[in-house]
């Protein structure tokens, strides 16, 4: 069984936003720049014959490349996560995102949650939600989505990308 999710890799845009985020007061316990991701859709623990069948159905989904300004700090209070994100995002990502966690739905997974705020968690444990201002400014450029494993280490959790595929129109 693995713990997994799709999500959008950041890539260029990590280390602008590691150094962003340490160069101001942000609360909580940071995440490393290997773990910065945003999130499509989160599916659970799923066995291989699952994983296959969800590596099925992402190789066939469509979705042009995506542009996404990350100009808005953001908190979940529930989950403690701190975080940046969009204030406006184009409605190919809510597409792509519904139809993944779809597929999950279809194999038994996801945890049902209906509602998608796109966002990048910058740190976990956040007790307070961090200052609004100065607003962060940037852009992620995603030309392809990735289903990724989640697993627990002796120094914390890391996420492994099993496989991506190209966003295309
Ligand atoms: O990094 P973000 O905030 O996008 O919070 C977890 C993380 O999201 C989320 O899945 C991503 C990779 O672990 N996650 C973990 N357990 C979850 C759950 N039960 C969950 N999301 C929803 N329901």
């Amino acid at each position: 069984m693995a713990k997994l999710f799709f999500a959008l890799p950041l890539h260029e845009t990590a280390p602008e936003l590691i150094d962003w985020r340490d160069r101001r007061p942000w609360p909580g316990l940071p995440v490393p720049e290997i773990n910065l991701h945003l999130t499509l859709a989160f599916l659970g623990e799923a066995d291989e014959a699952t994983q296959a069948r969800l590596m099925a159905a992402a190789e066939r989904q469509h979705c042009p490349p995506l542009r996404i300004p990350l100009d808005q700090t953001g908190w979940f209070h529930r989950a403690k996560a701190a975080w940046v994100g969009p204030s406006e995002w184009p409605n190919e990502l809510n597409v792509l995102a519904k139809a993944l966690r779809r597929h999950g739905e279809r194999l038994g997974l996801g945890n049902g949650e209906q509602g998608y705020r796109p966002h990048v968690t910058l740190s976990r444990k956040a007790g307070e939600a961090p200052a609004e201002l100065p607003a962060p400014d940037f852009v992620l450029t995603a030309d392809h989505f990735c289903l990724y494993r989640s697993v627990s280490t002796p120094d914390g959790v890391c996420y492994q990308p099993l496989a991506c595929w190209p966003l295309r129109a």
